[in-house]
């Protein structure tokens, strides 16, 4: 049966940390194509519906941890830190798999990119099962643990937001409507890239709680895939709306 590996777990978080410097390099100046930066030049390559696509695209994140989980003999069953911090990954999976994309009204997303995104879903969501069901030794007491406690008041405060800011970006539209429009309130107030925010807070208050290499090294790939993303976003709203809110900042409110 399976064993916790940790120089596995040391190449895979390496591996994991140099494809988000990949990412940096490739997206800062543009931006990935998909959603608004897909461009008439691209329109031959094939699509899928938006809601097949990040159903696909996000379910290994969620099965592969849970069947780690569920298939481990002997179950894991004590420190309560480890299921209690897979549970928490897992759940995000399960909003961003079963719920989000039964309600989203994008484009239809390019094929090649569903297909690197699945394979990368595979890869974190092992990456990250396999440390906290085989790997993760912590104390008894890890659950009042300061770093438990702030790391998931910070998931649960990232999540709350990139839940509410994906509802806002998704009341913009009508069934069917392709179209762009300036979100308007909760954080969009202040930052043209609010669900990025949101995701990217919520990614460091898990690697915080879990305070482990393979968390820290998809809170930092996390960074680099959608913070590049979030300042397109805005570059592509100042260009596109003249009356766009002018003290609007990018990913960081009143500062970047
Ligand atoms: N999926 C994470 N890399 C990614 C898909 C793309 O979950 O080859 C990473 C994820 C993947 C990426 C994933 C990994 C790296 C890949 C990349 C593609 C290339 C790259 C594979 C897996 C790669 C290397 C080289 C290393 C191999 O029509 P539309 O779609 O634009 O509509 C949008 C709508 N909307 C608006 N509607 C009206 N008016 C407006 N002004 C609007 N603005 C937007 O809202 C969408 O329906 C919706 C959201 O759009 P947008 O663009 O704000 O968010 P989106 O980027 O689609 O992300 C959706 C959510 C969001 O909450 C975000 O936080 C989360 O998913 N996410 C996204 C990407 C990655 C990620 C989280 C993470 O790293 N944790």
């Amino acid at each position: 049966s399976m064993q916790c590996l940790p120089g596995l777990v040391l190449a895979l978080s390496s591996l994991l940390g140099a494809l988000a410097l990949l990412q940096l390099s490739l997206y800062l100046r543009v931006p990935s194509r998909y959603g608004k930066h897909e461009e008439r030049l691209c329109r031959a390559r094939g699509r899928l519906p938006a809601r097949c696509a990040w159903f696909l695209q996000e379910l290994p994140s969620f099965l592969v941890p849970a069947l780690l989980l569920a298939l481990r003999s002997p179950p894991r069953l004590e420190p309560l830190g480890c299921r209690l911090l897979c549970c928490l990954f897992c759940w995000h999976y399960f909003y961003r798999t079963f719920i989000y994309p039964f309600f989203t009204r994008g484009r239809p997303f390019p094929l090649q990119l569903l297909f690197f995104g699945m394979l990368f879903c595979i890869y974190n969501g092992f990456l990250q099962g396999y440390y906290l069901i085989y790997c993760a030794e912590y104390p008894n007491d890890w659950c009042t643990d300061i770093r438990f406690t702030s790391g998931l008041l910070l998931f649960l405060l990232g999540m709350g937001i990139n839940i509410h800011s994906d509802l806002l970006l998704r009341q913009l539209r009508k069934p069917g409507e392709v179209t762009y429009k300036i979100p308007q309130g909760g954080l969009f107030t202040y930052i043209s890239g609010a669900n990025y925010f949101g995701e990217i807070v919520e990614w460091f208050g898990f690697a915080i709680a879990t305070w482990s290499l393979p968390a820290f090294a998809f809170a930092f790939f996390t960074l680099c895939c959608i913070g590049p993303r979030a300042y397109h976003h805005h570059r592509y709203y100042l260009k596109t709306f003249t009356d766009y809110p002018k003290s609007r900042k990018a990913l960081i409110p009143f500062v970047f």
